[in-house]
Parts: C-alpha cells; sequence; structure tokens
C-alpha cells in the first residue's frame, strides 16, 4: 500500500475525538447541556473582549476551539496500558508527563496521550488522561490477588482494533476505510457498559478499599469517565451551571483568575449515580455505581522550569495557609488566600516574556516583512519586539497538574474518601508497563517556541534567532 493512501493520523485523531463526544453526549445527557453552556460563554467572551479573539486568531487556536476537549481513562494492568499507548500511537498519540496521585490518596499513577507538534495540535488537540490502577497499593491480599485475576481475564479490545493496530504498526498506516473501521472499534473500549464483571459482594469489597479500585476491576472496560471542553471563562461557567441544573465542585482547581491566564483551571460536577447489573443478579439492573461526571477547564500559558515553579510555590503558599483541603467550607477563603498569594506572578505577557516564566509563540508583523531590505534594523528578538517587526503570544499548556487532578478524582469520589497511600511516585515502574518512556513536556514547549522563532527569521531574512 503506497503511503500516499494512508489518512493522517492527526485526522483519525480528530474523527475519533468527535465520535467520542457524540457517544458521551448519548450516555451522559449532561455533558451535552454542559456543551451547550461552554460554547454560549465562548461566544459572548469573543464578541465582548475582542483582544482575546484575535489572539486567538492569530495563533489559530480559534480554530481548534469548539473541537478541544480531553477525556480521561483508568486501565487495570500493564498489558492493557501497552496496548492503549498502541492504539492511542494510530491516532498520532504518545505519552507526555508522569504524574504520581497516591500521594493525593489515589491508587494509580498517570500519563497523558496526547499529539506533540503544534501542527497536530492545532488540527486537533484532543488528549486522555490515562491512569494505571497500582494494586501493589492495595494492602489486603486477599483482594489485590482477586483484582490481579479478574483483570486478567477481561479483554478491553475487539479483536478487529486490535488487527488494525497491528496491520497500521506493519504498514506505517491506515486507508479511509481502515481509519473508519478503526474509530468505530476503538470506540468499543471507552463505551459504558451496565454489567459489572463482579458479584454484588465483591463489588462492596472492591468499594470498601477504595472507589476507585471498584471502578476499574469491577467493569468491562476503561470506560471513559469525563469529556471535558475548553472555554475562555471558567469563573462564568462555575457561576452559570447551577442555573442549568448543574451543581459544580466548590472549587476551581489551579491558579485564580488572571489577565493573561496560565496553565490551567478547571471544575467538575459529581459523578452521577448509574444502575449496574451484577454478575449474580441474572441481569437485573438494581445495583449502582457512581463514576463518570463532567468537567470544564479554561487553559493559559505554558510555564517554563522557572515559571513552574513560582506557580507550584505559589499553590503550596496558599494551600498552606488554608491548613487543610479546599472544600465547600472554606472555598471562599481559599480563592482568597490563592488570589494574594499570585499577586507574585506577573500578569502580563510582557513582563513573563522577560522574567523567562512562560514559552511563546513569535509571529512576523508586517512591518518586519516590509522591513525586510534596510540595512538600520534590528536583528535581536528584543531589538525586533521593541521595533513591532515581531509579535509573541503565549503558548497554550497542553498537559495536565497533578494537584489540580487530585481535586478532581477527590471531589468525584466524595470529599470524605482521603486514603493514604504516602508519597509513591515510580516513573520507571510506571514507563516499565507503559512499554516506552514518556516524553518531557517542557522540552516539547520549548521545542515549539524554536521553531516558531525560525520561521520567524526566515521570513524576517534573518540568519538566526
Ligand atoms: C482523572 C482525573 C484527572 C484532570 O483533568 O486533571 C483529570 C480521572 O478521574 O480519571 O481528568
Ligand atoms: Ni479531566
Amino acid at each position: 500500500m503506497p503511503a500516499q493512501d494512508f489518512v493522517s493520523p492527526d485526522s483519525i485523531r480528530a474523527q475519533f475525538s468527535a465520535a467520542m463526544s457524540l457517544m458521551y453526549k448519548q450516555e451522559v445527557p449532561l455533558y451535552g447541556t454542559l456543551l451547550t453552556l461552554v460554547s454560549e460563554v465562548n461566544q459572548q467572551v469573543m464578541a465582548e473582549q475582542p483582544q482575546v479573539a484575535q489572539t486567538l486568531r492569530l495563533t489559530g487556536e480559534i480554530e481548534r476551539l469548539d473541537q478541544e476537549r480531553h477525556g480521561a481513562i483508568r486501565v487495570g494492568n500493564a498489558e492493557e496500558l501497552a496496548t492503549i499507548a498502541r492504539l492511542f500511537a494510530v491516532m498520532g498519540m504518545q505519552p507526555v508527563g508522569y504524574y504520581d496521585l497516591s500521594s493525593a490518596g489515589v491508587p494509580v499513577h498517570s500519563t497523558a496521550f496526547r499529539a506533540v507538534h503544534e501542527q497536530s495540535l492545532h488540527i486537533s488537540p484532543f488528549r486522555v488522561f490515562t491512569s494505571l490502577l497500582r494494586l501493589e497499593l492495595i494492602d489486603n491480599p486477599a483482594l489485590r490477588e482477586l483484582s490481579r485475576q479478574i483483570l486478567a481475564k477481561r479483554q478491553i479490545f475487539t479483536p478487529r482494533a486490535l488487527e488494525l493496530i497491528q496491520q497500521c504498526e506493519r504498514d506505517g498506516g491506515l486507508t479511509a476505510s481502515d481509519a473508519d473501521a478503526f474509530v468505530s472499534e476503538a470506540l468499543h473500549t471507552f463505551r459504558w457498559h451496565q454489567d459489572a464483571t463482579v458479584t454484588a459482594q465483591q463489588y462492596q469489597q472492591l468499594h470498601d478499599q477504595h472507589r476507585l479500585i471498584a471502578d476499574v476491576v469491577a467493569f468491562k472496560g476503561p470506560h471513559i469517565n469525563h469529556l471535558t471542553p475548553r472555554t475562555l471563562d471558567i469563573d462564568a461557567i462555575q457561576a452559570g451551571m447551577p442555573a442549568k441544573g448543574i451543581s459544580p465542585k466548590a472549587v476551581i482547581e489551579g491558579p485564580p483568575p488572571r489577565r493573561c491566564p496560565i496553565l490551567l483551571r478547571q471544575t467538575s460536577f459529581k459523578a452521577l449515580q448509574e444502575k449496574v447489573a451484577f454478575s449474580d443478579q441474572q441481569g437485573a439492573a438494581s445495583g449502582s455505581h457512581t463514576a463518570r461526571f463532567g468537567e470544564i477547564e479554561q487553559r493559559g500559558a505554558a510555564l517554563t522550569p522557572k515559571g513552574r515553579q513560582l506557580y507550584d510555590q505559589l499553590l503550596d503558599a496558599a494551600r498552606d495557609s488554608l491548613g487543610g483541603v479546599p472544600a465547600e467550607a472554606n472555598a471562599e477563603r481559599y480563592m482568597n488566600l490563592l488570589e494574594d498569594s499570585f499577586r507574585a506572578f506577573p500578569d502580563d505577557l510582557a513582563h513573563m516574556r522577560e522574567q523567562d516564566l512562560a514559552y511563546f509563540h513569535y509571529f512576523p508583523t508586517e512591518r518586519g516583512l516590509a522591513a525586510r531590505g534596510e540595512a538600520q534594523r534590528p536583528t535581536s528578538l528584543q531589538g525586533l519586539i521593541d521595533a513591532g517587526h515581531v509579535q509573541f503570544a503565549a503558548l497554550v499548556y497542553e498537559d495536565f497538574l497533578p494537584v489540580s487532578a487530585a481535586g478532581i478524582f477527590q471531589s468525584n469520589l466524595g470529599d470524605d474518601a482521603h486514603s493514604e497511600y504516602g508519597s509513591n511516585a515510580n516513573r520507571d515502574a510506571f514507563e516499565q508497563a507503559l512499554g516506552k518512556s514518556v516524553q518531557d513536556e517542557l522540552a516539547l514547549y520549548a521545542q515549539s517556541q524554536q521553531r516558531s522563532l525560525q520561521v520567524c527569521a526566515r521570513a524576517l531574512d534573518l540568519p538566526g534567532l
């Protein structure tokens, strides 16, 4: 099969992301309500803040905004994780970053599968936060063994999906009709299954150990547990949710509101109670399980190691002053502490750039292009910016935040469910299960920034920047 007959992994990802959204809308109708709210708020922000709309046009994000979303799944063992990695690779999604959630009382560690090049991200920024259950953290040996056996028996991929993954690896791509088949086969892995694989009593045991363990072990596959659209104003969403019959979690995770958003702010609504049929109930759906929820996010600038260090330090300071986990009762105090603490983080792009706190995308301006032939023009980046020959916009943060992720996990596990696992980061074990190493997100942002400087240099006829 000549390579030119293959469809690009980017378009398979875009197709898959749209199919997932459609499936989740049917499974969780409240997700559809959320999409409507997000699109209303985004329209309003663009109408009321022309400079936001203008930046979105400059960076091209305006084209990806409506289809932008991330999902999350939890897999049960190394084999599932390694095969999921191969499935995502068909769609050009690579594992980026390592997140240890054990220190927050959740017995998993995670990565994000996503596209890594800005051109691919532009076509479809779809990402999946993927967690691997850590059976070794279950302290009851009998339950650990039961879980291991149950997970070893299940097959979360359809035979045709496995064939198509192999075919893609062998041939280097998929034709349009094979890609269609792949998308619909892959979708099965992420569907909700009402029939549990365990008895009511086994479910209860797993659940008593940790609700998350029951969620992973008791079902046929890693159902998508939320799908998250991207908003331009998360405070407006948080305030607007109750009027749409949705009750949000107590606080928005991440940094406080700012003129220049950084990293990621997220809020979610509580998991839904769903009917389940346990294996000893002859198909009667008389049990229930809470797993799936809704989440919204607002994305801002990707931070450099220096910026990230400052972010972590200011977030820790706010949490230390709060003296506990943010919840309903102390939500307002927490938001005030957060705002106070983050006054130390410059809130304009020029200062963030001068102090090397964020990554940027650079663009040549009309004036810069017009000045190409002039002998007396600036040649340094700062000189070009000062002369208005180059402009810049922040690179969007494409990843996740461990403290926020823990807050999202907790909010849908119930505020009272705080287990203790200590701090058990084990990136080596995760990468071994995955079958490859995870990519360093900071290196990806630095490369992307560097490529935009090269484009500027070429367009402005300069030897380099
Ligand atoms: C994942 C929770 C983390 C996020 O956006 O940080 C997450 C999960 O509940 O499986 O989705
Ligand atoms: Ni999420």
